[in-house]
């Protein structure tokens, strides 16, 4: 197993590859959506998006997609300091919006996807993280719930505020859309919306060598600003699973956000999916509580019994990378580089322990 961290896209910085590099990882995830661009909603850039009910602010530009020369410059980059670049995080709901909403722009959007996904593959870059999602991570709040007033994040209660129109995946992607809310999707359209997008560009991931890995709901709730969740329990990876047989069909294994499920036994879907050799990477999150109560814990203080965890993985042969996720911020002048360095030097004591036996 291989040792990670994710970054955000204004932390993408040699100063921040080489922090991963000193804390043993190999291999980094990128997010390339920025979703601390705008301070409309969120103007800080602490490193722990939540938002209010405008989200995380304005998604990117719909007429520019990634161009392959800033994925090859990034990837260069952070081989320059050691690392491999394993995957990209996320689509910027800007250039696929209409995937999501099944709107007039659906055919463009896919061909957006497609797009993406070859210049991806063709800077030799495995893996893209993805979330089928409407509303997307909501609901989110903050304070100082974890050890010692770490501020963490979790949930406490739903929302159930409709989503205004022009805004999807919790980013406003049209400003001007005027007053409204996007209309309730039933959870069979929002299952048939992601059978159609798979369909479509599975084959084109096939071809490009890169890997489709689905994130679970955040939170794993079944309905979510009025709209419906598709994997808001841990059985219901398999029917996103079974959709699909193409093995570039694969997970973004969300440790937390299965234990916050309501019938989420963490330890037996890891081995149910990892057996079945499904797991693109991993978010190794530790979670106290359950929907729509919980809240985020350092990795050794939550619910999940994280090493236990590693022995499924190990048993099951999973060789791919690990990355904390998200974690408490710790109280010192570098809040979020010491909750991760605290989760990754856990993380690698771990792995030695369980993969070299000391
Ligand atoms: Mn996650």
């Amino acid at each position: 197993m291989k040792l990670g961290l994710g970054l955000y896209r204004h932390m993408l910085t040699r100063e921040n590859y080489r922090f991963a590099r000193q804390a043993g990882c190999t291999h980094i995830v990128a997010h390339l959506v920025d979703y601390f661009r705008q301070g409309d909603a969120n103007d800080d850039r602490e490193n722990q998006p939540t938002g209010g009910r405008g989200g995380w602010g304005r998604a990117g530009d719909p007429d520019t997609l990634w161009s392959a020369a800033e994925l090859i410059a990034m990837k260069s980059e952070m081989q320059a300091e050691g690392l491999e670049l394993a995957a990209i995080e996320n689509f910027d709901p800007a250039h696929w919006y209409d995937v999501l909403l099944d709107g007039p722009k659906k055919a463009q959007h896919l061909e957006n996807v497609k797009t993406i996904i070859r210049r991806v593959g063709g800077a030799g870059i495995p893996v893209i993280g993805y979330n089928f999602s409407i509303a997307g991570v909501a609901a989110r709040v903050k304070g100082p719930f974890a050890r010692g007033h770490a501020e963490s994040v979790g949930m406490d209660g739903t929302d159930d505020t409709p989503l205004p129109r022009g805004m999807v995946w919790n980013m406003v992607y049209d400003p001007d859309a005027g007053a409204g809310v996007v209309p309730t999707a039933t959870p069979e359209q929002l299952w048939q919306r992601l059978g159609d997008f798979l369909d479509a560009v599975l084959p084109v991931a096939e071809a490009a060598g890169v890997t489709l890995a689905a994130h679970p709901d955040d939170p794993p709730v079944p309905m979510l600003r009025q709209q419906p969740r598709l994997v808001y329990q841990p059985g219901l990876y398999q029917r996103l699973i079974d959709l699909n047989p193409s093995p570039r069909n694969a997970l973004e294994f969300c440790l937390g956000s299965l234990a916050e499920m309501t019938e989420g036994d963490v330890y037996e879907a890891t081995d149910r999916y990892s057996r079945q050799r499904r797991l693109a990477y991993v978010h190794f999150r530790n979670v106290r509580g359950k929907v729509p109560t919980y809240k985020e814990a350092f990795v050794d203080d939550g619910d999940i019994d994280m090493i236990r965890v590693l022995r499924i993985l190990k048993a099951n042969a999973y060789d791919g990378v690990l990355i904390p996720d998200h974690t408490p911020q710790m109280t010192c002048g570098a809040p979020w580089h010491a909750g991760m360095a605290y989760a990754l030097g856990y993380l690698r004591a771990g792995l030695q322990v369980v993969e070299e036996g000391r």
